[in-house]
């Protein structure tokens, strides 16, 4: 039995998945190769210094990386992700974000995530901020973060507790 078959139909099959998984949205920023899609971040529960924005990213071209991000929101902006620490999800900051090329990349609570750290006030259901992202290959793009509730996506990150 012959592997190229096989080989070509996972290749086809991943190229397509980067077409198909992320359908376009009005509000999709396209980047060279890149389209970042649907940024929002989680309203800020209470007095908590901190806040993170997600989103995904579908690459159709080769593989670039997410080197900075800006926004007037916070002291501070990082990227970061978490990691397992015994039965413990810990954030930890890193100097990219890979965004592999002909895939999704998401950046979503519990994974990947862009940190705000010194919140200058907390983030409120419904407003807006621009927020400015360096990519390696294809350069600097301004999207639109939404803020969504408290509640959004489930509970499970609290980012006030893992800092
Ligand atoms: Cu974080």
């Amino acid at each position: 039995m012959s592997l190229r078959p096989t080989a070509t139909a996972a290749l086809f099959a991943v190229t397509m998945s980067a077409a198909t998984l992320t359908p376009a949205h009005a509000d999709d920023v396209v980047l060279g190769a890149l389209t970042i899609g649907e940024p929002w971040a989680r309203a800020s529960a209470g007095m908590a210094q901190a806040g993170a924005a997600f989103m995904t990213i579908t690459n159709a071209g080769t593989t670039d990386r997410l080197v900075s991000a800006a926004a007037d929101v916070s002291d501070v902006v990082e990227l970061h992700t978490h990691i397992k620490d015994g039965d413990i999800m810990r954030m930890r900051k890193i100097d990219a974000i890979e965004v592999p090329g002909d895939a999704v990349t998401h950046l979503q609570p519990g994974g990947l995530h862009i940190m705000f750290i010194g919140l200058d006030e907390p983030l409120q259901d419904g407003a807006t901020f621009p927020l400015s992202l360096t990519f390696e290959t294809a350069g600097t793009v301004e999207v639109t973060v939404t803020v969504q509730g408290v509640a959004a996506m489930g509970p499970r990150t609290e980012h006030g507790k893992t800092h």
